[in-house]
C-alpha cells in the first residue's frame, strides 16, 4: 500500500521546553478493556480525527498510528483494539495486534474506564502486559465520576507498583491530555525525529476513508451487524480537474439479510450511512468528495484467515 503524508489538523505544536533539553521520540502504545475510550484518546492526543470511536466495544479491529511532533519530542501513538478473551479467528488477530503493539512500544498508557474502576478483569489484563514499557495508568472518563471517588482507584493501582506515571483524563472533553503529554516526554528514549513532523500516521489516506465508513455503519446498525462489517475501498482516484475525490467502497459484510439492513428500505440506510461518512471524509481530505458505496456478502469472512487478511486485519 503506498504512504500518504496525511495533513496536520488544528493542534498546534506544543512549546519547547529549554533549549538544553535533547530530542525525544518513540513509540507510545494505547492498550486497555474495549470501550474504555482508547481512540477517542489517539484522536484528544493527536489533535485530529483518526481513529474510528463509537459507543460499541471492539470498534477499533487494528493498530492504529497518530504521530504528534512537538519541538522537543514525537510521540508515535498506537491506538490498539481492545483487549478481551477472543471468540473467532478476527478476535484473535484483534488482540494480537493489541499484545504486539504494548510489546514493541516504549511506553504503555494503560486505559481504565474511571467509572467501573478498579476492575478485576483490568487486573488480570494488566498481569499480562509486558514489563519492559514504562507504563502509566490512565483513569479516563473523568467527567462522569466524582473526584474523590478517583482516590481509592489510583491508589488501588499505586499498590501494584507497576506505574511510573498516572494521569486521569476526559478523553471526550480534552481534560488531562496535556498533563498527560508532559507526563510522557521524559520517559521517551533521547532518539532523532522518526517521521516529518508534518505526518499524521503512517497509515494510507484509503486506510483511514475505509474506517470512516466502517464507523458509520457501526454507529447506525445494531446486534451482529456492526461486527460482521468490515469496508474496503476499491477506487480512490483525485481529479484535479473536478477537483474533487472519487471514491468507491464496499461493505462487506457475512450473510445476504445483513446486506438487506445495510442497504435499507429502498436503500435510506445505505444512503444514510454514505453522507455520514463523505461529510467526514470531506473534511479529513479538505475538498469535495464523490463517495459511491455499495454492498457485498463474504459468507463467514471473519472465520476465514485470507478473507481477513484481505480486509486488512491480518499480521501487523
Ligand atoms: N464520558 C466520556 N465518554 C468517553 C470518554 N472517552 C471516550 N468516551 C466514549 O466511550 C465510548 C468508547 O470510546 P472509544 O474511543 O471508541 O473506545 P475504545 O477504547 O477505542 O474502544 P474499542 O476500540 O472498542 O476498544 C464512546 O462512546 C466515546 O465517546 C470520556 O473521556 N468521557
Ligand atoms: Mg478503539
Amino acid at each position: 500500500m503506498t504512504t500518504r503524508r496525511i495533513r496536520r489538523g488544528a493542534h498546534g505544536a506544543l512549546s519547547g521546553m529549554s533549549e538544553d533539553q535533547p530530542f525525544r521520540a518513540g513509540y507510545v502504545a494505547i492498550v486497555g478493556r474495549p470501550n474504555v475510550g482508547k481512540s477517542t484518546l489517539l484522536n484528544a492526543l493527536v489533535g485530529q480525527k483518526l481513529a474510528a470511536v463509537t459507543n460499541k466495544p471492539q470498534t477499533t479491529r487494528t493498530r492504529i498510528s497518530g504521530i504528534l511532533t512537538a519541538e522537543d519530542a514525537q510521540y508515535v501513538f498506537l491506538d490498539t483494539p481492545g483487549i478481551f478473551v477472543p471468540k473467532y479467528k478476527l478476535q484473535e488477530h484483534m488482540v494480537r495486534a493489541a499484545y504486539a503493539a504494548a510489546k514493541g512500544a516504549d511506553i504503555i498508557l494503560f486505559v481504565v474506564d474511571a467509572v467501573d474502576a478498579p476492575h478485576a478483569a483490568d487486573d488480570d489484563l494488566l498481569a499480562r502486559l509486558p514489563s519492559g514499557p514504562v507504563t502509566i495508568l490512565v483513569p479516563n472518563k473523568i467527567d462522569r465520576v466524582h473526584k474523590p471517588l478517583l482516590l481509592p482507584v489510583l491508589e488501588h493501582y499505586a499498590a501494584k507498583g507497576a506505574f511510573a506515571e498516572f494521569v486521569p483524563t476526559s478523553a471526550r472533553k480534552g481534560a488531562g491530555v496535556d498533563s498527560l503529554l508532559t507526563a510522557m516526554r521524559p520517559h521517551l528514549p533521547v532518539n532523532p525525529q522518526m517521521f516529518p513532523e508534518d505526518q499524521v500516521s503512517d497509515l494510507p489516506t484509503r486506510f483511514f476513508v475505509a474506517e470512516t465508513v466502517r464507523e458509520k455503519v457501526f454507529l447506525r446498525t445494531r446486534q451482529e451487524v456492526p461486527y460482521a462489517s468490515s469496508v474496503v475501498v476499491e477506487e480512490f482516484v483525485e481529479d484535479a480537474g473536478a477537483s474533487r475525490t472519487f471514491i468507491r467502497a464496499a461493505i462487506y459484510v457475512e450473510r445476504s439479510t445483513q446486506k438487506g439492513i445495510i442497504i435499507g428500505k429502498q436503500g435510506t440506510m445505505l444512503r444514510d450511512i454514505g453522507r455520514d461518512a463523505r461529510h467526514d471524509i470531506e473534511d479529513f481530505l479538505g475538498g469535495p468528495v464523490f463517495l459511491e458505496l455499495f454492498v457485498g456478502v463474504r459468507d463467514g469472512w471473519r472465520e476465514h484467515e485470507q478473507m481477513i487478511r484481505e480486509f486488512g486485519y491480518g499480521a501487523q
